[in-house]
């Protein structure tokens, strides 16, 4: 392994997120701003994803992927977890604080995130179902009942224990994929909590970097 070489992270060359920075590497993007630490960025084609290549880094054809020199990972929550671990400033160094804050890691991921990923599936490959109306009642009110205990547990906190963690990078990332859904809007608390993360210099140079593969802009030379 070359030492000086950076992480290098997979994302796609055309998301369909449209530069939105909804798709899972943003992320991992944003947690590599956090710390401070720089990474190679390698776009993926669909086609590419469900090739064999890709495959042996991601085994379901998905990204993102992370090479950490001789370590390859997959799972967005996993490579966050890892970039924790190697640099401060995601997890806190006191060890209970630092559970709980993995905690919130899994619970995004394990039991936010499914319920909203549950939702987008139903919008978006099961609309011209003729139980489409009911089952969409069915996966909303499961948001709900979710978003309002959310909101219950961070009352007036501004990240959910204590400083900004890693458990609020990846609760704040799930969240955005409701966008301006109404079931977010509805919980104040959570619009707040969202725009907290958002205004975060990390978040905006994360952002910033995946939109321009969007606009193309990558690698232009800056306008005159
Ligand atoms: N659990 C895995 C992780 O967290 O890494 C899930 C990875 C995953 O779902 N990856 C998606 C993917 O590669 C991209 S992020 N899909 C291609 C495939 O399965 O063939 C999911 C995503 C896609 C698009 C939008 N969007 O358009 O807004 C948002 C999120």
């Amino acid at each position: 392994m070359n030492p000086t070489s950076l992480p290098t992270l997979t994302a796609f060359a055309a998301s369909p997120d449209r530069g939105r920075g909804l798709a899972r590497d943003m992320a991992v993007r944003w947690a590599f701003e956090e710390v401070g630490q720089a990474c190679d960025v390698r776009l993926v084609s669909f086609s590419e994803l469900k090739e064999a290549p890709h495959r042996a880094l991601q085994p379901f054809g998905q990204i993102p992927t992370c090479q950490f020199g001789d370590l390859a990972l997959f799972e967005s929550g996993a490579i966050v977890m890892q970039i924790a671990e190697r640099h401060a400033g995601l997890l806190p160094a006191d060890a209970g604080a630092r559970a709980r804050a993995i905690t919130w890691m899994f619970a995004a991921v394990a039991t936010v995130e499914p319920a909203i990923v549950a939702r987008e599936s139903a919008l978006f490959t099961e609309h011209d179902r003729p139980w489409h109306a009911e089952r969409m009642s069915l996966v909303d009110d499961r948001i709900r009942v979710r978003l309002a205990e959310l909101a219950a547990r961070l009352g007036t906190a501004d990240w959910l224990d204590g400083d900004f963690s890693a458990g609020d990078l990846l609760m704040v990332q799930v969240l955005r994929r409701l966008g301006g859904s109404e079931l977010l809007r509805a919980h104040p608390v959570l619009v707040a909590y969202v725009d907290r993360a958002e205004a975060r210099p990390a978040f905006q140079r994360a952002f910033a970097a995946q939109l321009a593969v969007f606009t193309g802009l990558k690698g232009r030379p800056p306008a005159p």
